[in-house]
């Protein structure tokens, strides 16, 4: 568990750093595709949501829900990602998909920044907003190094 410190445009300048942004979801997605045949159906995105909290611990709410309301729920994330409605998600549809989230979250943000928990995910990946926070250190660090020369 880390602690990490974001704002909307931590969030934001991630996302528009194609090759980091790129490069992080295709991770994802590959440990989210338990079965490897290169979609996630439903039951491995369902997983997912339950394994990373996606809904806690990316918009900073608690959710009680009935199962009932769960299944539901789960159900009408699923078919946000399956924009074509083949009943599977590809890389393409993941990656736009999380793009969309991760602008709301960078809006919902705003200017002020939070300070968040971050679980790590056990599989050694870690989550985006850390991998957020991580990208804007570095180019703080690698400004604050150009300066000083
Ligand atoms: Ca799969």
């Amino acid at each position: 568990m880390g602690v990490i410190i974001v704002d909307g445009s931590t969030v934001r300048s991630f996302v528009e750093d194609s090759a980091a942004f790129d490069k992080a979801v295709s991770e994802r997605f590959a440990s989210l595709d338990l079965n490897g045949d290169g979609v996630l159906s439903r039951a491995e995105l369902r997983r997912a949501l339950e394994t990373y909290r996606l809904l806690e611990s990316h918009f900073g709410a608690e959710v009680v829900a009935l199962p009932a309301d769960l299944a539901r729920l789960y159900d009408s994330i699923f078919e946000q990602f399956d924009v074509d409605r083949s009943g599977t998600v590809d890389l393409p549809e993941f990656r736009s998909e999380m793009r969309r989230m991760l602008l709301a979250i960078a809006d919902g943000l705003g200017s002020v920044p939070i300070q968040m928990a971050i679980d790590d995910d056990g599989d050694g990946g870690t989550s985006f907003l850390q991998k957020a926070a991580d990208l804007e250190a570095a180019k703080i660090s690698k400004a604050a190094t150009t300066t000083h020369e």
